[in-house]
């Protein structure tokens, strides 16, 4: 096949992969529906992909039962000096690395095509967006590459003949004998697998893995830890960020971003539907936001991909109903349960299933004993399908940020929302944002810290990043975007949910609008300023008085009890790593708590 372009950077890497991995061929995607098409016929025809009778054009894979989630042990950030990764990051010296992963690459894609795929990461050609190539030698990877970003030709046109690309090199690390038949879910076992980022060479190299944030490489790989080195070089920001447009009764529009960590719900708040009247929520993006400061002075964000990679557990009508409609078609469903008349299931689903084939393809009944679906199951589908996709969710100049959210799972403690005094403040909140990773409730020692939602995306040293933000804000002066906190997830003492979630969450987002249009003053607080009782918008909501006086707490006692793994956190970095502005936030907070 000869190749559609001219650029010699291009071609020359095309032929130096070729030659290491030695595929039987290679082929260059044009990103059309035709090639999509044949793809998934010769997946459906190899038993790898079964095509669902219920939702159209649509197709069920089973991973490997090793290769069903990224994995954050086996994924490297490869600057030359350890510091420059941080304490956050898995660090390896990017030569000796380079030299491991060639030995693998060689010859691994044996008996495969090569695929080389063309993509952008932002509407093509928009000032935000960047051009890249994945080589991969997996289909599957080819068609969610379709879906979920901007695949085809008019990305090699836009490259031209001399322009950058980032290079992303993917194989599943199965090569294949002479002869020899392939398996559904070709991957390689867990101590082959390597998830590499090489920052100071714009550089992805992924062995081993066929799933999800490990082999789609533009998403977490170049979106998020690639991105975010290369937005501190540039200054910008590449965060992992939701997007989404609320617009009120008089038709003033707001644009909040929202930073939590995986498996918080931001693809359910993405695509909220508000309950209160006359408020209308449009979505943007549910993982990834890159932001620029444009000619206005504002800080304007595009969703770089192109489709939702979204957990299918859990996900109903009643949690998501955008998000169920947005599936109903086009789509790529990965571990889920097969029902008997074709379709997918899973559990939370809120659909019967009485009998199925479960993710591993064995038959499958709710008294099983087992989940059917896997509870990293997903859905891959085309944001362009969401009912309530935002209108200018590919315009090339982004949409103005007013207000970024971040939050974290906690069932005691945390209030439910406060807003940052400054952007430092702001900062502090978002870098030391926690989860507890049970339902542990002040077992504090359990906090998992997870900066800006970036603990695992965070290219680069996370007090750089943290010095990162600081300097945004100096550029953005007064037109930074207002800073928020919010806890969806405190429970009472008998473990029942205080705040109802979902749709509810608009009453606080209208807040926070309030708060940027100095509708309402608040009440100052040691966190931060949080609505007086009678500014946040309950009405036709049944929720006890009790438990938003709960909701609203702040309890100076259990914030001391975090402290230590306040000062521990901090320390974590090393000795005089953190920037001054976030110890002097340190020291501010813990004088308002009366430490
Ligand atoms: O397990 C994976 O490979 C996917 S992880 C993921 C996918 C979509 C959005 N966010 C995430 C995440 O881990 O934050
Ligand atoms: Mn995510």
């Amino acid at each position: 096949m000869e190749a559609p372009t001219k650029n010699k950077k291009l071609l020359a890497w095309v032929e130096e992969v070729r030659a290491m991995c030695k595929p039987d061929k290679v082929y260059w995607c044009d990103g059309s529906k035709e090639e999509y098409d044949r793809l998934m016929q010769e997946m459906v025809d190899a038993g790898a992909a079964i095509p669902l009778k219920k939702r159209p054009n649509s197709f069920l894979f089973r991973s490997d039962p090793t290769d069903v989630a990224r994995v954050e042990d086996r994924t490297y950030i490869a600057s030359p000096t350890q510091d420059e990764a941080g304490p956050t990051n898995n660090w390896t010296e990017p030569v000796a690395l380079k030299e491991t992963m060639k030995g693998l690459y060689d010859g691994c894609m044996q008996g495969r095509t090569m695929y080389v795929i063309p993509f952008s990461m932002g509407p093509v050609g928009s000032p935000i967006s960047k051009n890249a190539i994945e080589i991969s030698d997996s289909a599957y990877v080819v068609v969610n590459q379709d879906i979920m970003t901007r695949v085809g030709t008019a990305v090699l046109e836009n490259i031209g003949e001399d322009g950058e690309f980032i290079p992303c090199l993917h194989t599943v690390g199965a090569p294949l004998q002479p002869g020899e038949k392939d398996v559904p879910w070709p991957c390689a076992p867990i101590e082959k697998k390597y998830i590499s980022h090489f920052p100071q060479d714009n550089l992805i190299w992924s062995f081993g893995s066929g799933y999800g944030g490990n082999a789609l490489l533009g998403k977490k790989c170049l979106a998020l830890r690639l991105a975010s080195a290369i937005a501190r070089r540039e200054g910008w920001m590449a965060e992992h960020m939701l997007i989404l447009r609320l617009t009120s009764p008089e038709g003033k529009r707001y644009h909040i971003a929202a930073a939590f960590p995986s498996a918080c719900g931001k693809t359910n708040l993405a695509m909220l539907q508000p309950t209160i009247d006359g408020w209308k929520c449009e979505c943007i993006g549910d993982d990834i936001a890159w932001m620029k400061i444009r000619p206005d002075g504002r800080l304007h964000a595009i969703n770089p991909e192109a489709g939702f990679f979204g957990v299918a557990p859990g996900t109903s009508y009643s949690s998501n109903p955008m998000a169920m409609e947005t599936i109903k078609e086009n789509s790529i469903f990965t571990n889920c349960v097969l029902t008997d008349d074709g379709d997918i299931w899973w559990e939370d689903m809120e659909m019967p299933c009485d009998h199925g084939i479960d993710w591993k393809g064995r038959e499958w009944t709710p008294e099983s004993g087992e989940k059917g679906a896997h509870p990293n199951a997903r859905f891959t589908t085309p944001a362009s399908q969401c009912p309530v996709i935002c209108p200018d969710w590919e315009n090339p100049d982004g949409v103005p940020i007013d207000i970024f959210v971040f939050g974290g799972r906690r069932t005691k403690v945390m209030p439910l929302v406060h807003e940052a005094y400054d952007w430092d403040h702001g900062v502090f909140m978002g870098g030391t944002a926690a989860s507890e990773p049970t339902a542990a409730a002040l077992d504090v020692k359990g906090l998992r810290r997870d900066p800006m939602a970036m603990k695992p995306f965070c290219g680069y040293n996370v007090a750089d990043y943290f010095q990162h933000w600081f300097n945004m804000g100096d550029k953005l002066g007064d037109k930074a975007p207002r800073i928020f906190y919010v806890n969806w997830f405190r429970k009472n003492d008998d473990g029942k949910w205080l705040w109802p979630g979902f749709g509810e969450n608009a009453r606080v987002l209208k807040w926070m609008c309030e708060r940027v249009d100095g509708k309402v003053k608040g009440v100052e607080t040691p966190l931060g300023r949080m609505p007086a009782a009678e500014e946040l918008d309950l009405s036709g909501l049944k929720i006890d008085k009790a438990d938003v006086d709960e909701l609203l707490r702040v309890d100076t006692d259990a914030l001391k009890a975090e402290l230590d793994d306040l000062d521990s956190y901090m320390a974590s970095f090393g000795e005089g790593r953190v920037p001054e502005r976030m110890m002097k936030q340190v020291a501010e907070y813990k004088k308002r708590i009366g430490a």
